[in-house]
C-alpha cells in the first residue's frame, strides 16, 4: 500500500510540472518590474512555476543587458531575452538598469531575438500552456496576435494573461495603457483566453517597504536588486508593488490572497481609460482586502528577497 502510495505521489509530481511562465516588461521605467523578476526567479526555484523567458517592450539598450545581468543572478544566464520592437515615448526610461549593471560583471554582447519572434518560438515549443505576466505595454502580445495564425496559437497555448494594467476604481489612464493605447486596446478587447488585471488600485494600495531593501537583500555583498532599487530614487521610499502583484497572482492564483471582480469586458477609451462592464466575457480584475494587506505584503518581500537557489 505505502509503494502504491508513493509510485502515485511521484506520478502526481511529474504530471504537475510547473507552470511555464512568460515575463513581458518594460524594464527600467519602475522598480516593481525588477522585484517581480526576482520573485519569479524564487518561484521558479521553489518549482511552483518554471520561467522560460524574459520578453521586452522597454527598448532602452541598457534593458537587455540588465535582464540579463539579474538573470545570470539567479542562475538563469541563459534564459531567452526577446527585446523591444519599438521606442514608445515615455516608455524607454533607464531609472537604475545602467546604475545596476555599473555593480556587476560585464555582460555579453550578444543580439537579441525581437520580442514577438522570441514569443512565438516559445508559444510554438511549449508543450503545456503556459501564463503570461505582462507588466508593461501591449505591444508585444498585439503583435503576436497580428501575426500570422498569431490568435490561434495565444488560445492554444496561454492559459491566462495576468496585465498590470488598467484602472477600475478611478477613471484615469493608467500608465502602461496610456504609453500604447492602440496595443491595449487590440489585447485587452481581442485576446482570445482569459486576463486577469491587477490595476493601478491594487499596487498603489500595497507599498513595498523600503525596510526590506535594507535588511532583506543584505546576503549578497551587492545585489542587483537592492543596487536598482536605491537608485531609482532617494532612499528611504515605499514603491508601489503594482508588477508584483501580478506576478503573484499569475504564479498563485488559488492562494485566495486576492478577490476577483466578476467576469466582464474591457474596453479601453483613446486616451487609455479602461472600462470594465460586467457579464459576458473572461475579464476580471483584483480586488483587494484591506484585511490581506500585511500578509501580502509579507509574502512579496519574502519571495522578492529570496537568495538564489541556483549560485
Ligand atoms: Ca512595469
Amino acid at each position: 500500500m505505502r509503494r502504491i502510495l508513493i509510485a502515485a505521489c511521484l506520478i502526481a509530481k511529474v504530471c504537475l510540472a510547473a507552470r511555464p511562465v512568460i515575463f513581458d516588461t518594460d524594464m527600467g521605467n519602475d522598480i516593481d518590474d525588477a522585484l517581480a523578476l526576482a520573485m519569479l526567479h524564487a518561484l521558479s526555484d521553489r518549482g511552483e512555476c518554471e520561467l522560460i523567458g524574459v520578453t521586452l517592450t522597454n527598448a532602452n539598450p541598457a534593458a537587455v543587458p540588465y535582464i540579463r545581468m539579474i538573470n545570470r543572478f539567479y542562475g538563469r544566464g541563459d534564459l531567452p531575452v526577446g527585446s523591444a520592437i519599438k521606442e514608445l515615448k515615455g516608455g524607454a526610461g533607464d531609472g537604475y538598469m545602467t546604475a545596476a549593471l555599473r555593480t556587476a560583471p560585464a555582460e555579453s554582447a550578444k543580439a537579441a531575438e525581437p520580442a514577438p519572434a522570441l514569443l512565438r518560438r516559445l508559444l510554438l515549443n511549449v508543450r503545456e500552456k503556459v501564463v503570461i505576466v505582462q507588466t508593461g505595454f501591449s505591444t508585444n502580445l498585439a503583435a503576436l496576435l497580428d501575426s500570422p495564425e498569431g490568435i490561434a496559437l495565444a488560445k492554444e497555448k496561454v492559459a491566462l494573461v495576468v496585465a498590470m494594467a488598467g484602472n477600475f476604481t478611478g477613471r484615469e489612464p493608467e500608465y502602461n495603457v496610456r504609453i500604447d493605447v492602440a496595443s491595449a486596446k487590440a489585447v485587452f478587447e481581442h485576446w482570445p483566453t482569459p486576463i486577469v488585471f491587477s490595476g493601478f488600485e491594487i499596487g498603489r494600495d500595497l507599498l513595498y517597504p523600503s525596510g526590506s531593501i535594507e535588511h532583506d537583500f543584505a546576503y549578497a555583498r551587492t545585489h542587483p536588486i537592492a543596487e536598482s532599487y536605491r537608485a531609482y530614487d532617494k532612499m528611504p521610499y515605499d514603491r508601489p508593488t503594482w508588477d508584483l502583484t501580478a506576478a503573484l497572482e499569475a504564479v498563485r492564483p488559488a492562494h485566495g490572497y486576492f478577490g476577483r471582480s466578476e467576469p466582464g469586458t474591457v474596453l479601453v477609451e483613446s486616451n487609455g481609460s479602461t472600462r470594465f462592464t460586467p457579464g459576458k466575457g473572461d475579464r476580471q480584475y483584483l480586488r483587494l482586502d484591506p484585511s490581506k494587506r500585511a500578509e501580502i505584503l509579507e509574502v512579496l518581500a519574502l519571495l522578492a528577497s529570496q537568495p538564489p537557489a541556483r549560485r
